[in-house]
């Protein structure tokens, strides 16, 4: 694109750092545009790159064109519809904390997700100070299975350095139960990004919390996008081979049922089962995949 030296620009390309009903913040080299859209058919989502323009006579500057996406991370709502948090995403972090206690189900979901999309997962294990001796069972688990698991604290920076050592060359979209530190991380690894944590916005019943999916540049080529406290989610196929197939273990052995389509519940000769029962598979995992397997079935 040229400008003429002395001229505002009135077209370019960026990325989604926000998105709202029907209006956009948008990053296009060192100018943030606030944005309109034009036609009714265009929906954007965080990390969306797009193309704008502003139009002689045009109050602002509009978003024209989305380019097709790599992937889309969705979220499922109350009522069981696929709702988009963030796009063209490398890796979920997914962020847990001594307090609040983890859910191990959600955690499993997650990393299903993940993989189901071929994004990349990392556990980020935030809020050492507490002291993380009530996790390290269940994390020997995930350690075992091939998860990297980071440990963090955002009092003291502990663990700063090297997760922003790992983040570098990728976006990465933070994702976990409320009130386990994910805006404050964003802030420890991206000291100008000031989101918003707990100490700055409290809704009606005097608690934090992130609202909308928020994209922050991390150097040249990385960025992470913090989202709200996702209570729900979901991978997006709607099918049980789906949710084995989120689960590594449970995948790799699934080969020596007896049934190619077993889907390891109460089938005969199920090999999942059997390493269950051997104590090879930790029981708690399989009873994340059998409760995401029946959910994929509601939904179907
Ligand atoms: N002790 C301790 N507290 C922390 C740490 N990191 C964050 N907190 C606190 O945990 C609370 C929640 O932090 P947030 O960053 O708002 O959590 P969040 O995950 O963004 O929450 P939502 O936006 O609601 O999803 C705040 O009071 C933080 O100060 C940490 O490493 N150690
Ligand atoms: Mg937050
Ligand atoms: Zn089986």
């Amino acid at each position: 694109m040229v400008t003429e030296p002395g001229t505002p620009q009135t077209q370019g390309t960026g990325v989604v750092l926000a998105s709202y009903g029907r209006g956009a913040l948008v990053q296009s080299g060192d100018l943030t545009l606030r944005c309109g859209l034009v036609g009714r058919k265009l929906r954007l989502v965080c990390g969306d790159r797009i193309g704008w323009q502003h139009a002689t006579g045009a109050d602002g500057p509009s978003v024209e064109s989305v380019e097709p996406r790599l992937n889309v991370v969705e979220r499922i709502d109350a009522r069981g519809r696929a709702e988009p948090v963030a796009a063209n995403i490398d890796r979920l972090a997914i962020v847990i904390a001594p307090e609040p206690s983890p859910d191990w189900f959600l955690v499993d979901r997650y990393w299903a997700g993940a993989r189901h999309k071929d994004i990349d997962a990392l556990l980020i294990v935030n809020k050492q100070d507490v002291g993380l001796a009530s996790l390290a069972a269940s994390l020997a688990v995930y350690r075992s299975l091939g998860l990297e698991c980071l440990e963090t604290g955002c009092r003291g920076g502990i663990g700063i350095p090297q997760l922003l050592a790992y983040l570098a060359s990728s976006v990465t979209l933070f994702v976990g139960q409320s009130g386990v530190g994910k805006s404050s991380l964003v802030n420890a690894l991206v000291p100008e990004a000031a989101a918003q944590t707990a100490e700055l916005t409290r809704d009606a019943e005097g608690r934090h919390t992130t609202t909308t999916a928020r994209w922050y540049r991390l150097g040249a080529d990385a960025a992470i996008i913090d989202a709200p406290g996702v209570r729900d989610f979901a991978p997006p196929a709607h099918l049980v081979r789906a949710a084995e197939r989120g689960f590594v273990e449970i995948h790799a052995v699934s080969v020596d049922c007896k049934f190619n389509d077993c889907r390891h519940f109460d089938e005969p000769g199920c090999a999942v089962r059997a390493g269950v029962a051997a104590q090879r598979i930790a029981a708690r995992r399989y009873e994340s995949y059998r409760r995401l397997a029946r959910l994929y079935e509601d939904l179907a």
